[in-house]
């Protein structure tokens, strides 16, 4: 029969002893240990999976290979794993931390690197820590809209990372799943130390890392979830704020394209198999008009949806020659230069009805800082995609 063991008294002589045996003198908290460690790190890898899985969809419909097609519907399907991409990556900022701090220790232990494999081992930890640091850190910067501190491309060191950090993170997991199963399997052997006040058990500490978690999405996910907007206190960019009801990133100033769009020679120019084609605003809003309720949803989190009205993108298509269900499709901005200023508008979005070069916001003309006088709207596409101050549309047959 097994007997259940139990609860361990320590008396204060005693544990001064163990201490001194394991040299951890400095570090007498009585919550560290293995099933600790474990249990937040199975939270933190599933929180890594999210986050790397929503990542990646972001990654691919920015710079989509043959293989990978994203469909125009459900709509809101992008606004929900990029709003769940920047809400894990926030929400896993305490749980690291707590991570960190119960492992850190190790790092003082005599001798620094018993042996090769612990120093490969090791080695793969550092790269871990690092990789996962500097994802959640660029992700903040990125979010608050800060790059001075990043002197590199934002969207391809963030990418890059991220794999190196899954990477050492499976490496990790290998190594660390016989100790998981271990610490998990044994039940927790209650500790009762006889002279220290007893205080903030693993279980709070667990607690207190969920609830941190918790309170970070609550003040963040307000920016994308519309109820939570109200306590979403953290929240950059929220849906409601900004000209006509919608955040804005890029401003037409900060584009300087004010000029161009304000000027009496602006026109749409639309360019295709059948020839050219200039439109004057007049005749664009001479077209067959139709409306779209639409989010704006940008990688970087928030979202808030708008109704715009203006012509279908698919039928600017049809009137230069081309085939909406087979043609690539570039929207250009009247911005020179710019990273954003053009995108390829993926094939489902072009055929679907939804898509418009649009006109208006909740029925005025667009604010210039929307996109005046034309921007691209298409249902489940990144923000970075949706070109505003469009002019020109280039159709060109598949290739
Ligand atoms: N021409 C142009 N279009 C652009 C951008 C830009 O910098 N230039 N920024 C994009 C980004 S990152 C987002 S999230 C959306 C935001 O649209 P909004 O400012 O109307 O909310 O516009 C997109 N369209
Ligand atoms: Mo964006």
């Amino acid at each position: 029969m097994v007997r259940h063991p139990g609860p361990r008294v320590i008396t204060a002589p005693r544990l001064v002893a163990t201490v001194r045996r394991a040299g951890l003198g400095h570090f007498p908290s009585r919550l560290r240990g293995e099933r600790l460690t474990s249990q937040l790190g199975i939270a933190l890898a599933v929180a890594f999976a999210v986050c790397f899985g929503t990542g990646l969809v972001s990654h691919l419909i920015q710079h989509p290979p043959d293989w990978f097609g994203w469909p125009a519907r459900p709509v809101w399907l992008y606004r929900a794993t990029q709003g769940l991409h920047v809400a894990t990556g926030l929400a896993t900022v305490p749980l690291l931390g707590a991570k960190l701090w119960s492992v850190y220790p190790a790092l003082f232990r005599r001798p620094p690197v018993p042996d090769l494999v612990t120093a490969v081992e090791r080695a793969g930890v550092a790269v871990l820590v690092a990789a996962a640091l500097f994802e959640l850190v660029t992700g903040v910067f990125n979010i608050a809209l800060w790059y001075a501190p990043m002197p590199f491309f934002f969207p391809s060191a963030h990418y890059w990372t991220a794999w190196l950090a899954a990477g050492a993170l499976l490496a990790h997991i290998g190594v660390k799943l016989p100790v998981v199963r271990r610490s998990l399997r044994r039940a927790a052997r209650p500790t009762v130390v006889a002279t220290i006040a007893p205080g903030l058990d693993r279980r709070g500490l667990l607690r207190a890392v969920a609830a941190a978690s918790g309170l970070i999405t609550v003040a963040t996910v307000g920016q994308t979830v519309a109820v939570l907007t109200p306590v979403s206190v953290l929240a950059p960019r929220r849906p409601g704020t900004g000209p006509q009801g919608l955040p804005v990133n890029r401003t037409a100033l900060a584009a300087g394209v004010t000029a161009a769009v304000t000027s009496s020679a602006y026109r749409l120019v639309v360019d295709g198999p059948a020839g050219r084609t200039a439109l004057t605003l007049e005749q664009l809003a001479g077209w067959p008009q139709h409306t779209s309720d639409l989010p704006i949803a940008c990688v970087e989190g928030w979202s808030g949806t708008g109704r715009w009205t203006g012509v279908r993108l698919r039928d600017l298509v049809t009137l230069v020659g081309g085939d909406p269900r087979r043609d690539r499709v570039l929207v250009e901005s009247v911005q020179v230069g710019g990273r954003w200023r053009a995108a390829e508008v993926p094939r489902p979005q072009v055929a679907d009805p939804l898509t418009l070069i649009a006109l208006r916001l909740r029925g005025e003309p667009l604010h210039p800082d929307h996109g005046y006088p034309a921007r691209l709207i298409a249902p489940n596409l990144p923000g970075v995609l949706q070109t505003k101050w469009v002019g020109r549309i280039t159709v060109r047959g598949a290739s």
